[in-house]
Protein backbone atom coordinates (compact mmCIF):
# COMPACT_ATOMS: atom_id res chain seq x y z
CA UNK A 1 0.00 0.00 0.00
CA UNK A 2 1.31 3.54 -0.63
CA UNK A 3 0.54 5.80 1.56
CA UNK A 4 1.09 9.64 1.54
CA UNK A 5 1.34 11.81 4.71
CA UNK A 6 1.89 15.68 4.86
CA UNK A 7 3.40 16.40 8.30
CA UNK A 8 4.71 19.50 10.18
CA UNK A 9 6.99 18.37 12.93
CA UNK A 10 6.43 16.85 16.73
CA UNK A 11 2.71 15.78 15.64
CA UNK A 12 3.83 14.29 12.19
CA UNK A 13 6.81 12.59 13.19
CA UNK A 14 5.28 10.82 16.28
CA UNK A 15 2.37 9.83 14.24
CA UNK A 16 4.78 8.93 11.10
CA UNK A 17 6.45 6.59 14.14
CA UNK A 18 3.21 5.05 14.70
CA UNK A 19 2.09 4.42 11.30
CA UNK A 20 5.48 2.22 10.76
CA UNK A 21 4.50 0.19 13.35
CA UNK A 22 0.92 -0.53 12.08
CA UNK A 23 1.70 -0.88 8.71
CA UNK A 24 5.26 -2.32 8.17
CA UNK A 25 4.67 -3.22 4.52
CA UNK A 26 3.96 0.04 3.63
CA UNK A 27 5.59 2.61 0.95
CA UNK A 28 5.03 5.83 3.03
CA UNK A 29 5.75 9.16 1.28
CA UNK A 30 6.22 12.00 3.63
CA UNK A 31 5.10 15.50 2.14
CA UNK A 32 7.22 17.72 5.10
CA UNK A 33 6.23 21.14 5.89
CA UNK A 34 9.00 24.08 5.12
CA UNK A 35 7.96 27.12 5.87
CA UNK A 36 9.38 26.59 9.54
CA UNK A 37 12.60 27.23 7.72
CA UNK A 38 14.91 29.94 8.84
CA UNK A 39 18.22 31.33 8.08
CA UNK A 40 20.07 31.77 10.92
CA UNK A 41 24.08 32.22 11.47
CA UNK A 42 23.89 31.96 7.45
CA UNK A 43 23.12 28.25 7.65
CA UNK A 44 19.36 27.13 6.52
CA UNK A 45 17.38 25.30 9.44
CA UNK A 46 14.53 22.71 8.26
CA UNK A 47 12.74 22.40 11.86
CA UNK A 48 10.37 19.75 10.64
CA UNK A 49 12.00 18.08 8.21
CA UNK A 50 14.54 17.58 10.66
CA UNK A 51 11.96 16.30 13.33
CA UNK A 52 10.29 14.16 11.05
CA UNK A 53 14.31 12.94 9.63
CA UNK A 54 15.45 12.62 13.60
CA UNK A 55 12.19 10.89 15.35
CA UNK A 56 11.98 8.38 12.56
CA UNK A 57 15.82 7.96 12.39
CA UNK A 58 15.82 7.64 16.28
CA UNK A 59 18.11 10.46 16.75
CA UNK A 60 15.28 13.01 18.54
CA UNK A 61 15.32 14.53 22.08
CA UNK A 62 12.52 12.48 23.15
CA UNK A 63 10.75 14.80 26.11
CA UNK A 64 11.54 17.86 23.85
CA UNK A 65 10.21 16.57 20.26
CA UNK A 66 12.72 18.73 18.47
CA UNK A 67 16.43 18.75 18.13
CA UNK A 68 19.23 16.16 18.71
CA UNK A 69 19.05 13.88 21.46
CA UNK A 70 22.24 13.81 24.07
CA UNK A 71 22.44 17.91 22.75
CA UNK A 72 25.05 20.80 23.81
CA UNK A 73 25.32 24.09 23.43
CA UNK A 74 28.89 25.14 23.19
CA UNK A 75 28.79 26.69 19.48
CA UNK A 76 26.11 28.46 20.15
CA UNK A 77 27.58 29.81 23.42
CA UNK A 78 30.73 30.78 21.57
CA UNK A 79 28.48 32.98 18.94
CA UNK A 80 26.76 34.61 22.09
CA UNK A 81 29.89 35.71 23.06
CA UNK A 82 30.88 36.74 20.07
CA UNK A 83 27.55 38.88 20.72
CA UNK A 84 26.30 36.71 17.72
CA UNK A 85 22.64 35.85 17.88
CA UNK A 86 19.44 34.90 18.03
CA UNK A 87 20.25 33.56 21.33
CA UNK A 88 16.66 32.79 21.74
CA UNK A 89 16.71 30.07 19.25
CA UNK A 90 18.76 27.02 20.72
CA UNK A 91 20.76 25.34 18.11
CA UNK A 92 23.00 22.58 19.48
CA UNK A 93 25.97 21.66 18.47
CA UNK A 94 25.06 18.15 16.94
CA UNK A 95 22.18 20.03 15.42
CA UNK A 96 24.54 23.25 14.15
CA UNK A 97 26.33 19.56 11.94
CA UNK A 98 23.20 18.88 9.54
CA UNK A 99 22.29 22.45 8.94
CA UNK A 100 25.85 22.98 8.13
CA UNK A 101 25.80 20.01 5.71
CA UNK A 102 22.59 21.48 3.99
CA UNK A 103 23.44 24.74 3.57
CA UNK A 104 26.90 23.68 2.41
CA UNK A 105 24.85 21.46 -0.26
CA UNK A 106 22.79 24.43 -1.60
CA UNK A 107 25.64 26.46 -1.78
CA UNK A 108 27.19 23.59 -4.15
CA UNK A 109 23.83 24.25 -6.69
CA UNK A 110 21.61 21.07 -4.94
CA UNK A 111 17.42 21.11 -4.31
CA UNK A 112 16.99 20.80 -1.18
CA UNK A 113 14.82 17.71 -2.13
CA UNK A 114 17.99 16.28 -3.11
CA UNK A 115 19.91 17.13 -0.26
CA UNK A 116 17.01 16.29 2.11
CA UNK A 117 17.56 12.68 0.48
CA UNK A 118 21.08 12.93 1.08
CA UNK A 119 20.87 13.60 4.67
CA UNK A 120 17.96 10.81 5.16
CA UNK A 121 20.72 8.27 4.34
CA UNK A 122 22.27 8.88 7.17
CA UNK A 123 19.13 8.76 9.34
CA UNK A 124 17.13 6.26 7.01
CA UNK A 125 14.13 7.28 8.38
CA UNK A 126 12.04 4.34 6.80
CA UNK A 127 9.90 6.71 4.75
CA UNK A 128 10.22 8.52 1.58
CA UNK A 129 11.14 12.22 3.10
CA UNK A 130 10.24 15.13 0.41
CA UNK A 131 10.32 18.91 0.99
CA UNK A 132 6.63 20.21 0.06
CA UNK A 133 9.24 22.36 -2.13
CA UNK A 134 12.38 23.48 -3.57
CA UNK A 135 11.25 26.65 -3.63
CA UNK A 136 11.98 29.18 -0.31
CA UNK A 137 8.65 29.52 1.61
CA UNK A 138 8.50 31.21 4.79
CA UNK A 139 5.32 31.55 6.76
CA UNK A 140 5.17 34.98 8.89
CA UNK A 141 2.94 36.17 11.36
CA UNK A 142 1.25 39.75 11.04
CA UNK A 143 1.18 41.21 14.37
CA UNK A 144 0.50 44.78 16.29
CA UNK A 145 3.51 46.21 18.07
CA UNK A 146 2.74 49.86 18.97
CA UNK A 147 -0.14 50.29 17.15
CA UNK A 148 1.76 49.26 14.23
CA UNK A 149 1.43 45.97 11.87
CA UNK A 150 4.74 44.10 11.17
CA UNK A 151 5.34 40.55 9.58
CA UNK A 152 7.42 38.41 11.80
CA UNK A 153 9.08 35.08 11.25
CA UNK A 154 6.44 31.69 12.38
CA UNK A 155 10.20 30.70 14.34
CA UNK A 156 10.28 34.42 16.04
CA UNK A 157 6.42 34.45 16.51
CA UNK A 158 7.03 30.52 18.51
CA UNK A 159 9.73 30.46 19.91
CA UNK A 160 10.64 34.08 20.82
CA UNK A 161 7.47 35.47 21.18
CA UNK A 162 6.07 32.16 22.67
CA UNK A 163 2.89 32.94 20.79
CA UNK A 164 2.23 35.98 23.69
CA UNK A 165 1.31 38.78 20.79
CA UNK A 166 -2.06 38.02 19.19
CA UNK A 167 -1.46 36.97 15.51
CA UNK A 168 -3.73 38.78 13.30
CA UNK A 169 -2.74 36.90 9.97
CA UNK A 170 -1.12 33.94 8.53
CA UNK A 171 1.06 34.72 5.52
CA UNK A 172 3.11 31.45 3.74
CA UNK A 173 5.75 34.06 2.20
CA UNK A 174 6.74 32.64 -1.08
CA UNK A 175 3.92 30.06 -1.31
CA UNK A 176 2.06 30.98 -4.19
CA UNK A 177 5.46 31.22 -6.45
CA UNK A 178 6.46 27.74 -5.12
CA UNK A 179 6.41 24.51 -7.19
CA UNK A 180 5.70 21.15 -5.46
CA UNK A 181 9.22 19.38 -5.12
CA UNK A 182 9.86 16.42 -7.69
CA UNK A 183 8.17 13.80 -6.36
CA UNK A 184 5.00 15.21 -4.91
CA UNK A 185 2.51 15.73 -7.45
CA UNK A 186 3.68 12.09 -8.47
CA UNK A 187 3.88 10.36 -4.96
CA UNK A 188 -0.26 12.41 -4.35
CA UNK A 189 -1.02 10.34 -7.76
CA UNK A 190 0.21 7.40 -6.99
CA UNK A 191 -1.32 6.89 -3.39
CA UNK A 192 -3.87 4.74 -1.95
CA UNK A 193 -4.21 6.49 1.08
CA UNK A 194 -3.87 10.19 1.72
CA UNK A 195 -3.45 10.85 5.46
CA UNK A 196 -3.33 14.37 7.84
CA UNK A 197 -1.40 13.58 10.54
CA UNK A 198 -2.82 15.71 14.21
CA UNK A 199 -0.34 18.04 12.47
CA UNK A 200 -0.90 21.98 12.86
CA UNK A 201 -3.96 22.94 9.93
CA UNK A 202 -2.79 26.18 9.92
CA UNK A 203 1.01 26.75 9.54
CA UNK A 204 2.12 22.60 9.38
CA UNK A 205 -0.79 20.88 7.10
CA UNK A 206 -2.25 24.74 5.83
CA UNK A 207 1.38 25.79 4.63
CA UNK A 208 1.74 22.80 2.51
CA UNK A 209 -1.22 22.95 0.83
CA UNK A 210 -0.96 26.50 0.04
CA UNK A 211 1.96 25.47 -2.87
CA UNK A 212 -0.01 25.44 -5.64
CA UNK A 213 -0.80 22.33 -7.20
CA UNK A 214 -0.77 19.89 -4.31
CA UNK A 215 -4.49 20.33 -2.85
CA UNK A 216 -5.79 20.20 -6.32
CA UNK A 217 -3.55 16.40 -6.97
CA UNK A 218 -4.89 15.30 -3.66
CA UNK A 219 -8.45 16.62 -4.15
CA UNK A 220 -8.34 14.93 -7.80
CA UNK A 221 -5.93 11.52 -6.32
CA UNK A 222 -9.75 10.16 -6.30
CA UNK A 223 -8.41 7.80 -2.44
CA UNK A 224 -9.33 8.29 0.21
CA UNK A 225 -8.29 11.08 2.58
CA UNK A 226 -8.19 10.96 5.96
CA UNK A 227 -7.07 12.97 9.21
CA UNK A 228 -6.71 12.89 12.87
CA UNK A 229 -7.66 16.14 14.84
CA UNK A 230 -4.73 18.18 16.78
CA UNK A 231 -7.60 19.73 18.72
CA UNK A 232 -8.81 17.66 21.45
CA UNK A 233 -11.37 18.64 24.02
CA UNK A 234 -11.40 22.21 21.99
CA UNK A 235 -7.79 22.29 22.53
CA UNK A 236 -4.43 22.14 20.90
CA UNK A 237 -2.59 18.71 22.88
CA UNK A 238 0.41 20.87 22.64
CA UNK A 239 1.44 24.19 21.00
CA UNK A 240 0.00 27.30 19.48
CA UNK A 241 -2.86 25.45 16.83
CA UNK A 242 -5.48 27.60 18.80
CA UNK A 243 -3.47 31.21 18.10
CA UNK A 244 -3.50 30.32 14.77
CA UNK A 245 -6.61 29.14 13.80
CA UNK A 246 -8.27 32.23 15.48
CA UNK A 247 -6.05 34.14 12.81
CA UNK A 248 -7.65 32.21 10.20
CA UNK A 249 -11.14 32.81 11.67
CA UNK A 250 -11.73 29.00 12.59
CA UNK A 251 -12.77 27.91 15.97
CA UNK A 252 -10.21 25.21 18.11
CA UNK A 253 -12.55 22.40 18.30
CA UNK A 254 -12.32 18.83 16.23
CA UNK A 255 -15.17 19.63 14.20
CA UNK A 256 -14.12 23.36 13.28
CA UNK A 257 -10.52 21.92 12.11
CA UNK A 258 -12.60 19.04 9.75
CA UNK A 259 -15.27 21.95 7.99
CA UNK A 260 -11.78 24.47 7.38
CA UNK A 261 -10.31 21.65 5.81
CA UNK A 262 -14.13 20.51 4.16
CA UNK A 263 -15.48 17.68 2.55
CA UNK A 264 -14.09 18.88 -0.74
CA UNK A 265 -10.88 17.38 0.65
CA UNK A 266 -11.13 15.36 3.40
CA UNK A 267 -13.32 11.68 3.43
CA UNK A 268 -12.83 10.92 6.74
CA UNK A 269 -12.24 12.36 10.56
CA UNK A 270 -10.84 10.84 13.39
CA UNK A 271 -11.72 12.93 16.62
CA UNK A 272 -10.71 12.13 20.45
CA UNK A 273 -13.30 10.05 22.32
CA UNK A 274 -13.37 12.90 24.74
CA UNK A 275 -14.93 14.60 21.19
CA UNK A 276 -17.64 12.31 20.57
CA UNK A 277 -20.12 15.21 20.53
CA UNK A 278 -18.59 16.61 17.64
CA UNK A 279 -19.10 13.43 15.14
CA UNK A 280 -22.82 14.10 14.11
CA UNK A 281 -21.60 18.15 13.05
CA UNK A 282 -18.57 16.44 10.89
CA UNK A 283 -20.82 13.56 9.41
CA UNK A 284 -23.47 16.31 8.65
CA UNK A 285 -20.70 18.26 6.62
CA UNK A 286 -20.13 15.77 4.53
CA UNK A 287 -17.14 13.97 6.11
CA UNK A 288 -17.00 10.35 7.77
CA UNK A 289 -16.27 10.73 11.50
CA UNK A 290 -15.33 8.39 14.01
CA UNK A 291 -13.94 9.07 17.57
CA UNK A 292 -11.36 7.00 19.31
CA UNK A 293 -8.41 7.62 21.40
CA UNK A 294 -6.21 9.98 19.96
CA UNK A 295 -3.23 10.79 22.22
CA UNK A 296 -0.04 9.48 21.31
CA UNK A 297 1.08 9.04 24.83
CA UNK A 298 3.36 5.81 22.86
CA UNK A 299 3.82 3.89 20.12
CA UNK A 300 1.45 1.13 20.73
CA UNK A 301 -0.99 3.70 20.98
CA UNK A 302 -0.15 5.86 18.03
CA UNK A 303 -0.11 2.50 16.05
CA UNK A 304 -3.59 1.82 17.03
CA UNK A 305 -4.40 5.45 15.68
CA UNK A 306 -2.81 4.56 12.21
CA UNK A 307 -5.02 1.61 12.31
CA UNK A 308 -8.02 3.10 12.93
CA UNK A 309 -7.16 6.07 10.50
CA UNK A 310 -7.00 3.14 7.89
CA UNK A 311 -9.59 1.40 9.33
CA UNK A 312 -11.95 4.52 8.22
CA UNK A 313 -9.99 5.17 4.88
CA UNK A 314 -11.38 1.61 3.56
CA UNK A 315 -14.91 2.69 5.10
CA UNK A 316 -15.02 5.47 2.60
CA UNK A 317 -13.14 4.29 -0.59
P1 LIG B 1 5.09 21.06 14.98
O1 LIG B 1 5.54 21.45 13.62
O2 LIG B 1 6.21 20.59 15.84
O3 LIG B 1 4.23 22.08 15.63
O4 LIG B 1 4.22 19.74 14.77
P2 LIG B 1 2.95 19.41 13.89
O5 LIG B 1 2.44 20.57 13.15
O6 LIG B 1 3.24 18.18 13.11
O7 LIG B 1 1.93 19.01 15.03
C1 LIG B 1 1.50 19.95 15.96
C2 LIG B 1 0.16 19.54 16.46
O8 LIG B 1 0.25 18.23 17.02
C3 LIG B 1 -0.38 20.42 17.58
O9 LIG B 1 -1.46 21.17 17.11
C4 LIG B 1 -0.79 19.43 18.66
O10 LIG B 1 -2.07 19.71 19.18
C5 LIG B 1 -0.78 18.09 17.95
N1 LIG B 1 -0.46 16.99 18.82
C6 LIG B 1 0.68 16.80 19.51
N2 LIG B 1 0.60 15.66 20.24
C7 LIG B 1 -0.63 15.13 20.00
C8 LIG B 1 -1.31 13.96 20.45
O11 LIG B 1 -0.81 13.17 21.23
N3 LIG B 1 -2.56 13.76 19.96
C9 LIG B 1 -3.17 14.61 19.09
N4 LIG B 1 -4.39 14.33 18.68
N5 LIG B 1 -2.54 15.72 18.64
C10 LIG B 1 -1.29 15.97 19.09
N1 LIG C 1 11.53 25.22 19.55
C1 LIG C 1 11.56 25.95 20.66
O1 LIG C 1 10.53 26.09 21.29
N2 LIG C 1 12.71 26.56 21.07
C2 LIG C 1 13.88 26.43 20.41
O2 LIG C 1 14.89 26.98 20.81
C3 LIG C 1 13.87 25.62 19.23
C4 LIG C 1 15.03 25.37 18.50
C5 LIG C 1 14.97 24.49 17.40
C6 LIG C 1 16.14 24.16 16.71
C7 LIG C 1 16.09 23.28 15.64
C8 LIG C 1 14.88 22.71 15.27
O3 LIG C 1 14.83 21.85 14.26
C9 LIG C 1 13.72 23.02 15.96
C10 LIG C 1 13.76 23.91 17.02
N3 LIG C 1 12.61 24.23 17.73
C11 LIG C 1 12.65 25.02 18.84
C12 LIG C 1 11.33 23.65 17.34
C13 LIG C 1 10.65 24.32 16.19
O4 LIG C 1 11.21 25.50 15.76
C14 LIG C 1 9.17 24.57 16.46
O5 LIG C 1 8.67 23.86 17.51
C15 LIG C 1 8.37 24.17 15.32
O6 LIG C 1 8.80 24.66 14.12
C16 LIG C 1 6.93 24.58 15.59
O7 LIG C 1 6.22 24.25 14.56
CA1 LIG D 1 6.38 23.17 12.58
Amino acid sequence: MRIVVLAGGIGGARFLRGLKQAAPDADITVIGNTGDDIHLFGLKVCPDLDTVMYTLGGGINEEQGWGRTDESFQVKEELAAYGVGPEWFGLGDRDFATHIVRTQMLGAGYPLSAVTEALCARWKPGVRLLPMSDDRVETHVAVDVDGERRAIHFQEYWVKLRASVEAQAIVPVGAEQAEPAPGVLEAIAGADVILFPPSNPVVSVGTILAVPGIREAIAEAGVPVVGLSPIVGDAPVRGMADKVLAAVGVESTASAVATHYGSGLLDGWLVDTVDAGAVGEVEAAGIRCRSVPLMMTDVDATAEMARQALALAEEVR
